[in-house]
């Protein structure tokens, strides 16, 4: 069970650059819940996912794994035999926490250490990103969704999940007030709000859901759809399959 310890960082600290660091680490859990409108419902669908995609002695990557909640996700939808789950995160406090919480998994997890861009993808019949392409430099980022592409199986899937911006600046508008008001509905103070925006500049850097397909498409990806979006948060999915 993952310890939910309650995210008061922004009444304490000033906006400096973000860090997924020890503190962090600490109150990620009620971090992300409490700032990613429809996490849990991506983390149900993740499961149900790796049940549909996940073939017999493949190996699946959960890249950004933070606490293993996403890495659980897809354990537990895992129904064949035969497979292995790779979690990586380049922080140290995260994945410390992370080998305890997937004691329970009910399907072999070996934790990486490292940058999500020096990882081997072999084999794989299930990638996830959640949330985690968005802190990749975007030039960076084109190489390692070719790099997922050919480390995975033919009727292999990628899972992307992340925050997007739109082009129509009303549009963009709309969905920030409404992520803010949701993220004050969930108990944070106009304060904390303002402070993990500015901590978050140039550090999380969302791009439309065209820019995105575009992308999947050049790494190789056959097919892809957005399957989730709740205001400026997304999901999509993509195929690896046969041209
Ligand atoms: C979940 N998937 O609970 N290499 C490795 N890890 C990285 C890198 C990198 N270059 N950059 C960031 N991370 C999880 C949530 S959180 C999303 C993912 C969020 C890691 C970082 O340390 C953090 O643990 C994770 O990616 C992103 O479903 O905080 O919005």
């Amino acid at each position: 069970m993952v310890e939910n310890v309650k995210d008061i960082l922004f009444t304490q600290k000033d906006a400096a650059p973000f860090a997924f660091d020890a503190d962090v680490s600490r109150v990620f859990e009620d971090m992300i819940q409490r700032s990613v409108p429809g996490y849990g419902l991506t983390l149900q669908m993740i499961s149900v996912i790796a049940g549909l995609y996940t073939q017999e002695n493949s190996k699946l990557y959960d890249l950004g794994c933070s606490l293993g909640a996403s890495t659980l996700a897809l354990a537990h939808g895992v129904k064949v035999g035969g497979s292995q789950i790779i979690g990586v995160d380049n922080s140290q406090a995260m994945l410390d926490k992370c080998a305890g919480h997937i004691t329970s998994s009910p399907v072999p997890v070996k934790l990486q250490h490292d940058d999500i861009q020096n990882v081997r993808f072999e084999d794989a019949s299930v990638v996830v990103l959640n949330f985690t392409l968005q802190f990749i430099a975007k030039e960076e980022r084109l190489a390692l969704l070719q790099r997922i592409y050919a480390g995975m199986r033919q009727g292999g899937v990628l899972i992307l999940s992340e925050k997007v911006s739109f082009a129509d600046e009303f549009v963009q508008d709309k969905h920030i007030a409404l992520h803010e008001s949701f993220k004050k509905a969930q108990g944070y103070s106009e304060l904390e709000v303002s402070r993990k925006r500015q901590s978050l500049e140039n550090v999380l850097i969302p791009e439309s859901i065209s820019a995105h397909h575009a992308r999947l498409q050049a790494a190789g990806f056959s097919k892809s759809q957005t399957w989730f979006q709740c205001f400026n948060f997304v999901s999509m999915l993509a195929y690896k399959t046969e041209k």
